[in-house]
């Protein structure tokens, strides 16, 4: 029986990269006196890497104006980082990065429904804290039973020790659990600590391979498009009731 759901969030709780966490590190970069810039669609390639500090020492590997040292890279990556995160946390506040749709209706059903909750995310803590206090105001964190963020992690996703580290603080067997993701990495990191995992299709992994998940579909707001197809209800997303019949079926599909 399903128990809790583990949400992430770049994507899946809501479509924070290509115009957020991407324009923040174009504004860093800009304020810092670089000459960087990250288009649409270079800034999706770089997201192979998972967490941003990492990102950006990737990226400057490639650069050829990149600090020589790798302390000095890494002193750079660090501070761009922070830049970026408090760019991304002003963009978050003025409105400009919102919930996608259907993903609150889920959040309060499943509240009320007695299902526990959880947060397993790559991104800094206070990217996140930005973005649930905006949507559920400053006691968002009392809606989930567990946060674990990119800070209490040694091994970011496609790595399952978010994961595992969830279950953990739950108290939870992996398969009473699912993971909401929207990207190969997330999903992957989920199967891996043998969590159950839907996919909600975002952005920038609309095309990425996904591998034995318990439904595959292009965003919780809608019911067309999904595998395995849920049955006919009055909602127009996905409702809380898919989730437990998905879980429960547990008919893995791939893509
Ligand atoms: C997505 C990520 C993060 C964000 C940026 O995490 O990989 O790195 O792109 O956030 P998830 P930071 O899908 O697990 O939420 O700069 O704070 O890393
Ligand atoms: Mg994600």
């Amino acid at each position: 029986m399903l128990s809790a759901l583990l949400w992430d969030v770049d994507g899946t709780l809501a479509e924070t990269e290509r115009d957020g966490h991407r324009v923040a590190f174009n504004t860093a970069f800009s304020e810092s006196g670089l000459s960087w810039h990250w288009d649409v669609a270079r800034y999706g390639r770089l997201l192979r890497v998972t967490g941003g500090k990492e990102r950006l020492l990737a990226a400057m590997a490639d650069a050829t104006d990149a600090p020589v040292l790798p302390a000095e890279r890494e002193a750079l990556a660090r501070e761009l980082h922070q830049l970026k995160n408090r760019c991304y946390a002003r963009y978050v506040e003025d409105g400009a990065i919102r919930l996608r749709p259907g993903v609150a209706a889920l959040i309060e059903g499943a509240a009320e429904r007695g299902l526990r909750q959880a947060i397993v995310t790559t991104t800094s803590r206070s990217n996140l804290q930005a973005l649930l206090a905006n949507e559920f105001g400053p006691h968002w964190a009392e809606r989930f039973d567990a946060v674990v963020c990119g800070e209490d992690v040694l091994a970011k996703k496609p790595d399952p020790e978010g994961h595992r580290l969830t279950l953990a603080k739950l108290r939870l067997p992996a398969l009473k659990t699912l993971a909401i993701e929207d990207s190969w990495a997330g999903a992957a990191a989920a199967r891996a600590a043998d969590v159950p995992v839907l996919v909600t299709r975002s952005f920038y992994f609309d095309n990425d391979p996904i591998d034995a998940a318990v439904a595959i579909g292009p965003g919780l707001h809608t019911r067309d498009g999904w595998r395995p197809a849920p049955p006919p209800r009055h909602t127009v997303g996905i409702a809380l009731d898919d989730l437990i019949d998905w879980h429960q079926r547990m008919e893995l599909v791939s893509a």
